[in-house]
């Protein structure tokens, strides 16, 4: 009886002890292995950084990956030399990426590498997860205690091919207007902001790629029609001048009313509403003394 009740106090002993010892690692370490996101259109190719931070010191990194390779095929994945050693294994929608530094108590923190996937052709819209999952004893550290890691998986939204999309402008598909543009711009510019080639249309036709941007011009990609708002550009010549200050106060005289993209166009404080600010802030502008911030619409 008594030497039950030893080890049965040996054994609490023990799990107080490992409790002990393994609370303040678990307490100090806030890692982070975090997985990027991004968007494309299917057939299209992303690349997802995944990011070490809040690195105690590692002398091995596992960790699993989980995708749909219904969507997604991981054509890659580029090591950013961080740590080193790096190996990867990929089964088609499981992987395993995995560093074992030589440096033991390897501390360095940032990306540790980009995950490259290609978009099946036929993926359907919506958001596909790219999940993180620990590996068994994965992480460890020096003394090849386990340390405690936060996973912060990914996504790749698959993007509808009927869309125009940029990473730079906003654009609204449901009104199909694009803005976040600055006076002056050229059509090779706006172009180079687009994820499709598109013909940009004014009054007089098509505009070249030397050609400046305005407000009211017309994108047109495939059977889809966009209308620009060029950040203080009211009358639709592409500059913000003399013209557009005189357009702005004479809407705020009531001599005159902007309509549609126009009064976008001329609320250049982006509060949704055209008034003295706008004015003032153009005024402000052609004197030299303030920039325009392209507005989004
Ligand atoms: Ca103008
Ligand atoms: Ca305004």
């Amino acid at each position: 009886m008594k030497k039950k009740i030893m080890i049965i106090a040996s054994l609490c002993l023990l799990v107080c002890l490992c409790g002990f010892l393994m609370l303040p690692l678990a307490a100090q370490s806030d890692m982070t292995l975090a997985l990027a996101s991004s968007s494309a259109k299917p057939g299209r190719s992303v690349s997802l950084a995944l990011t070490l931070s809040r690195n105690p010191g590692v002398a091995a990194l596992y960790v699993r990956l989980t995708y749909d390779p219904a969507v997604l095929t991981l054509t890659g994945v580029r090591d950013a030399a961080l740590l080193e050693d790096f190996a990867f294994y990929d089964a088609g929608g499981e992987a395993v990426l995995s560093w074992e530094p030589a440096v033991y108590d390897n501390t360095a923190e940032g990306v540790l590498a980009y995950l490259d996937f290609t978009l099946a052709p036929g993926a359907p819209e919506g958001i596909s997860a790219v999940t993180l999952s620990p590996y068994e004893n994965g992480i460890l550290n020096k003394n090849t205690d386990v340390l405690s890691c936060a996973l912060a998986g990914g996504a790749v939204t698959v993007l509808s091919p009927e869309f125009l999309y940029s990473e730079t402008l906003s654009i609204d598909q449901e009104d199909r207007l694009i803005g976040s543009l600055l006076p002056m711009q050229t059509a090779g510019a706006l172009q180079a902001q687009l994820d499709e080639p598109v013909e940009l249309i004014s009054e007089s036709g098509t505009v070249p790629n030397e050609g400046i941007v305005g407000t009211g011009m017309t994108v047109r990609f495939g059977a889809r029609d966009y209308v620009l708002a060029v950040t203080g550009d009211t009358n639709g010549d592409g500059a913000c001048d003399e013209l557009d200050a005189a357009a702005v106060k004479d809407q705020l005289l009531a001599r005159r009313s902007l309509g549609g993209v126009y009064a976008l166009a001329a609320d250049v404080s982006g509060d949704g509403r055209v008034t003295i600010t706008d004015f003032l802030m153009i005024r402000s502008y052609l004197a030299g003394k303030t920039a325009l911030t392209p507005r989004a619409v």
